[in-house]
């Protein structure tokens, strides 16, 4: 089916649902309806823009895609495989090697943050090694790894456990760079804050710790500022939102959009962007 004929259906479904309820109400909507109907087949003619994203795949090394590495002790050694990126710094805990980036947008009003990561902790000697760290200019958020569980040393203590040995996804999220919720295979795991040392604001992951040795295989490493409903991540939720929208909800990871867009499509944050999708996007569209 193409483009408009989904949205065409898309539509007709939700406004069947609405007719259902109006008609009990003893309203009349069809005026409505056919209106919204026609304004949204319109909109799929819009170009499709794409979400601002970073997405490290690990296809190739993050110095080669915008991130700046950073190395201590002789710095670790790097390995590609498979897409995936090992960090092998197990020669001395004097070794730290991360890749950093500045955030160069910050949320504003019904945006959030959100920085995913998918991470297998190899080896662990000392405290804990690897981490993650997203600063803010209200503080950071310094999260560092044992083999089987995370702690968060701006919130000093243990945020997270996981079975050892297996990827993991991770996924932080923050509206206001002070809170932070931490998510572990997509359940809520942690909800903290950012505290401490000012920096202008930036993420930074790999063998982070002096003091500590580790070997870890990261498989990617995205992060966006999102606004539900806003697919095309150009600030604002209008027709030129529905093309992108609808090619998320039918294609998902194969409509060519970024991974982050389709965090955009998932408007009511229920962790997809599926047909319960549909009517709050509509309310953002229609607002
Ligand atoms: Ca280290
Ligand atoms: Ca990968
Ligand atoms: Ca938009
Ligand atoms: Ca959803």
């Amino acid at each position: 089916m193409s483009r408009i004929t989904w949205v065409a259906v898309l539509t007709g479904l939700r406004w069947a649902r609405r007719g259902k309820r109006l008609r009990k109400r003893g309203t009349r909507h069809t005026g409505r309806s056919l209106l919204t109907g026609l304004v949204l087949a319109l909109g799929a003619w819009a170009a499709r823009a794409d979400l601002p994203c970073v997405a490290y795949e690990a296809n190739s090394l993050p110095q080669s895609e915008g991130w700046e590495e950073h190395q201590y002790g002789g710095g670790a050694d790097l390995e590609l495989i498979d897409g995936t990126l090992v960090i092998d710094g197990w020669a001395s805990i004097a070794i730290s090697d991360f890749f950093h980036q500045d955030l160069t947008a910050l949320p504003g009003p019904n945006q959030y943050l959100r920085v995913d990561w998918r991470l297998r902790v190899d080896q662990v000697q000392g405290f804990a090694d690897p981490g993650m760290q997203i600063a803010s200019p209200k503080g950071s958020v310094v999260l560092i790894y044992q083999i089987n569980r995370v702690y968060s040393l701006s919130d000093n203590t243990w945020v997270g456990y996981f079975t050892p040995g297996d990827f993991h996804d991770y996924t932080f999220i923050s509206s206001d760079m002070e809170t932070y919720s931490l998510y572990i295979d997509r359940t809520l795991s942690y909800a903290g804050e950012f505290v401490g040392l000012n920096y202008p604001p930036n993420i930074e992951w790999g063998d982070y710790g002096q003091g500590a040795a580790s070997v870890s295989t990261w498989d990617h490493v995205r992060f966006a500022v999102v606004a539900p409903g806003d697919v095309d991540g150009d600030g604002d939720i209008d027709f030129n939102d529905i093309n992108p929208f609808v090619a998320a909800l039918v294609s998902g990871t194969d409509s060519g959009l970024s991974p982050c867009a389709l965090h955009a499509a998932d408007v009511n944050q229920d962790g997809a962007a599926d047909f319960g999708d549909i009517n709050p996007f509509i309310d953002l569209l229609m607002k």
